[in-house]
């Protein structure tokens, strides 16, 4: 018998985004029993937003990957493995392939969810044993564009502010960033400093109205694609105003002359036409800028998912060059990591081009210092392919055997018919994932199952270059085990094949052995972090690089002595034209797609996608027009369209959203085939990439909108056992036109199903559905029309009503699902069940889902609608209803209905 085990707390980071968020997880040496902000973490001191409180409700074992599973041919099933033959059958692929066919016919997709030791791991396996450059991550997708902009405008990269300077800043230019969704910890910073300095001025550049432009004193919603015309105008008219630090120029940048006169020809009428906003909001901005006694920006991938996202981010560094303001308390180009560590997955030179130590995989005496160092001969000169030439190469046979770690490819990427392709052909696919229910997992010849958020040490840096250790705090589940174990147990085992009788390459014994050998890598360079150790960050807490051997204490700031990385150690102004983006608005695709973060989901939802609750806030995958989009088409919110581009479509609800100009459509990127059928979001996106960063074009693309007509609808509810249950019944709707399956629900969390095609599916199918949701047995109220187009069923047990299926039509959905929420069942609603007529008692017309505002004490956009309409103010409205007392996330929203909802007239 076991006895109760005591509680603990096990300080460590939360795994979502770049602010790098200190936890302190609660569990009993077993099971994570909570979590909470750590007060002492300079980070968050203490806060968590919706996702990072929701952290422990997360992660349901019947979604993880437990066992290593082996496909032993294409077309059969996998079935359970041990991790020796797993491996050692991964080895000898990999060692026959590379002797086939080189080194370069393998490839590893990698992620910035990695921590930094698994990241070393993996690209001292790419480049010293195997000898090939073709390592590329998820940051791809993500932060290439401001490594090229800091690169080669400021000499190295690295962003050279810290979070204080966020809260020290006069006026902050937050451009392309949805901050309030995305980095809510440190919006909640800017909130707060705000409101003791009103004075602070933010400008908020992004096409679509967000939450984030709650605290904006101008938004500037610019057409998409046009920020470097709009940056390269303000300069205009800094200069023409003298609003520009001709002492900092002189002494500190090259390359002035040369940008003067490009900007030249960006003249406010110029700009204004191009950018679609008002010369006077655009003198505005500059004025404020100019005139601000200390000037920051933020950005993240409304500048960097662009085909012009180099040309983006320099252009904005050019506004800081030109001021001087950098370097200097509450100054600088401050870019927002979207990944926990995409930081360090560019230290460890984990992209393509890169080698560790912010060195590049293209310079000569960069490799030799790297291969001396790992005691091999060379490194590969051939360069690397990046993902998105990754994953056509992997189409077009080049690449035969394919490793992706921590990533979900068959979601995220652009053009997802394409690489969907590709993964059905390559010959061999390990997929090393901590959740078996992924997109890329249902290609994967070799699951390895990886120990995740909680179960695993090691480190990883956040947005402002700060360092932490990550902790474990319970094992991993089953045989599930943490990435830089799997990764060196592989290296070893490839090692006999390619390297037998010398001495190995991976003799780690730990997180912190790898650490320790990494950190060498970067004495002397611009990240020098060779003076740090687990034992320092332990006793002095998380620290910013660099921190060289022999300091006490890291660098906030970079830059202040206005020396820069480059040769010349002057900073470069960089002069790029705008350039209008690829994808062209025309009259077949008349619609710009934009598309990007919802609050409380992250990525491809393998995690966020298992807490019920985390979907109440958007409850199904919606694409949002303006009204007077849906009024040209005569569409109605609710309705079904198809949505289309030139490499795909998509069926999906439409809804009216006045934040997103016309001309304009919104869908949320979360959305893949597991919870939407038609492979999801990015089956519409481009490929199309920045010549410099590749990073592609996720922000940008056109389409065209239109109605479906489907008639035959479904709607199912079913109470418990969920993830199982969505495995097995997605595939049975693979035939329908639209399918939506979700998770809905709080203390009883239940799957949702909405699906519609032209006609009846066959009985069978239907029967099969039935079964899956319970509906084939026990205590069963059903109803079936004569001629079999209506039908319903309904399970009734202890008087609560615990699953329903509603096919033909779907009138009642509404009102049996607030039943099923109450946990009633009436006599009505049994007189109604065997009725053959089948609108519901008092029947509304279908409802949009009802939105969850507040997601920690569960209050209702309603709710909150009423008690604005009774009068209630943001803080009569914290009182009464509790809304926005805890994370706060949905602050910024509750903002906006008060400022747009009508209030009552008091007499
Ligand atoms: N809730 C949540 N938070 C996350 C994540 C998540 O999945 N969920 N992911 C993390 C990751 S990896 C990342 S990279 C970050 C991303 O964080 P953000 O980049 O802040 O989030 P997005 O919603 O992708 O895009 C931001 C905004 O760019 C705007 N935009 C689109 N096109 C343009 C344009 O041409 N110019 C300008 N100026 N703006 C444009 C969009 O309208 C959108 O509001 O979020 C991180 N945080
Ligand atoms: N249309 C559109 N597409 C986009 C974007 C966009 O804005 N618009 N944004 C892009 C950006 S910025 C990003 S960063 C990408 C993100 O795209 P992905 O990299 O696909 O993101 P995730 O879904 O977070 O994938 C991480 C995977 O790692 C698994 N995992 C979690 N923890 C661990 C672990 O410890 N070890 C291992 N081995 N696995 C683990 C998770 O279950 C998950 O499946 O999406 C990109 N795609
Ligand atoms: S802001 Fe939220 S998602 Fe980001 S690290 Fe902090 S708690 Fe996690
Ligand atoms: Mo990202």
């Amino acid at each position: 018998m076991t006895t109760p085990s005591r509680t603990q707390l096990t300080a460590s980071t939360c795994c979502y985004c770049g602010v790098g968020c200190g936890v302190l997880i609660e569990h009993d040496g077993e099971t994570i029993l909570g979590v909470s902000g750590d007060p002492e973490h300079p980070a968050n001191y203490g806060k968590l937003c919706s996702k990072g409180s929701t952290l422990h409700l997360t992660g349901d074992l019947d979604a993880r990957a437990l066992y290593p599973e082996l496909r032993l041919g294409k077309g059969l099933a996998r079935s359970r493995t041990s991790w020796d033959s797993a491996l050692d059958h991964a080895a000898s692929i990999f060692a026959e392939t590379i002797r086939e066919h080189g080194p370069d016919s393998v490839a590893f997709y990698i992620s910035g969810q990695l921590l930094t030791e698994d990241y070393y791991a993996f690209n001292k396996l790419a480049r010293a044993l195997v000898g090939t450059n073709n390592i590329d991550s998820n940051s791809r997708l993500c932060m290439s564009s401001a490594v090229v902009g800091y690169k080669r405008s400021l000499g190295a990269d690295a962003p050279p502010c810290n979070y204080e300077d966020i809260e020290l800043s006069d006026c902050l230019l937050i451009a392309g960033s949805n901050m309030a969704y995305a980095h809510p910890v440190l919006f909640r910073r800017l909130e707060e400093a705000k409101a003791r300095r009103p004075e602070m001025k933010i400008i908020v550049v992004d096409p679509r109205r967000t939450d984030t432009c709650d605290l904006a004193d101008l938004h500037l919603a610019i057409l998409p694609g046009t920020d470097v015309a709009l940056f390269h105008g303000i300069l205009h008219l800094l200069l023409w105003e003298g609003w520009i630090d001709r002492r900092y120029i002189d002494a500190h940048t090259e390359g002035f002359d040369a940008l003067k006169s490009l900007v030249r020809d960006y003249t406010p009428a110029a700009v204004a036409d191009i950018c679609g906003i008002s010369q006077a909001d655009l003198l505005q901005a500059a004025e404020l800028i100019g005139k601000a006694p200390s000037f920051l920006s933020l950005w993240c991938m409304g500048l960097n998912q662009s085909s012009s996202g180099s040309a983006k981010n320099s252009a904005l560094i050019n506004l800081h060059l030109a001021t001087g303001q950098i370097g200097k308390p509450g100054a600088g180009p401050f870019s927002l990591t979207g990944q926990p560590n995409a930081m360090g997955g560019r230290e460890t030179g984990s992209l393509a081009n890169l080698l560790p130590g912010h060195r590049e995989a293209g310079n000569a005496a960069h490799r030799a210092e790297v291969a001396g160092y790992w005691g091999v001969d060379s490194l590969p000169e051939s360069s690397g392919l990046t993902a998105v030439e990754l994953f056509e190469s992997v189409r077009s046979g080049q690449i035969k055997a394919l490793w992706i770690a921590c990533s979900n490819p068959a979601q995220s990427l652009p053009d997802q018919s394409k690489v969907h392709e590709a993964l059905r052909s390559c010959p061999f696919v390990v997929v090393q994932e901590a959740f078996a229910t992924t997109e890329t997992c249902a290609y994967a010849d070799l699951l390895l199952p990886a120990a995740s958020w909680g179960e695993k040490e090691g480190s990883v840096t956040n947005s402002e270059r700060r360092i932490t250790h990550v902790r474990r705090a319970v094992p991993a589940p089953a045989e599930a085990r943490p990435d830089w174990a799997i990764t060196c147990d592989f290296a070893r085992r490839l090692e006999h094949h390619l390297r037998p009788g010398l001495p190995s390459l991976f003799d780690f014994d730990s997180p912190e052995s790898l650490f320790e050998e990494y950190k060498q890598l970067t004495r002397e360079r611009d990240l020098d972090l060779s003076g740090l150790s687990y034992a320092i960050l332990d006793e002095q807490g998380p620290q910013q690089w660099p921190f060289p051997t022999g300091v006490s204490t890291g660098s906030p700031r970079l830059y202040g002595d206005g020396r820069f990385a480059t040769d010349s150690g002057r900073a470069q102004f960089v002069s790029e034209a705008y350039q209008a983006p690829r994808d062209k608005r025309e009259a077949r695709y008349p619609l710009s797609l934009l598309t990007g973060r919802l609050r409380d989901q992250w990525h491809g939802m393998s995690r966020t996608g298992t807490a019920a609750r985390l979907f109440s806030h958007a409850p199904e995958a919606q694409l949002s027009l303006h009204p007077d989009e849906l009024r040209r088409r005569h569409l109605n919110s609710g309705d079904l369209v198809a949505a289309r581009s030139r490499r795909g479509s998509l069926i999906l609800p439409v809804v009216a959203d006045a934040a997103i100009r016309p001309g304009q459509a919104w869908l949320p990127m979360h959305w893949g085939d597991r919870f939407l059928k038609g492979l999801g979001s990015n089956v519409l996106t481009q490929p199309a990439f920045d010549p410099l960063s590749k990073q592609p074009e996720l922000k940008l693309s056109t389409i065209e909108v239109s109605k479906v007509e489907l008639p035959w609808q479904l709607f199912a509810l079913v109470e418990g056992d969920v993830q199982h249950r969505l495995s097995q019944l997605r595939p049975l709707f693979d035939g329908f036109a639209f399918a939506s399956l979700t998770l809905t629900g709080r203390e009883r969390p239940a799957l949702q199903i909405r699906a519609a095609s032209v006609v009846a599916p066959e009985a069978d199918l239907l029967a099969q559905i039935d079964a899956l949701l319970d509906l084939d047995h026990g205590p069963v109220l059903a109803y079936d029309d004569p001629r079999r187009t209506v039908g319903k069923r309904v399970r009734i047990e202890d008087g609560r009503i615990t699953a329903l299926r509603l096919a033909g039509e779907t009138m009642a959905r509404d009102w049996l699902k607030s039943l099923w929420q109450e946990g009633k069942a009436d006599a009505e609603l049994r007189r109604w069940l065997l009725a053959p007529r089948s609108t519901p008692p008092g029947a509304v017309a279908e409802q949009q889902p009802q939105k969850t505002l507040c997601n920690c004490l569960n209050v209702s956009e309603q709710a909150i609608c009423a008690g604005i309409a009774r009068g209630l103010n943001l803080d009569g409205l914290k009182n009464e209803l509790k809304c926005g007392t805890s994370c706060g996330s949905c602050v910024p929203e509750i903002k906006r209905l008060l400022a747009t909802q009508p209030v009552a007239v008091n007499a």
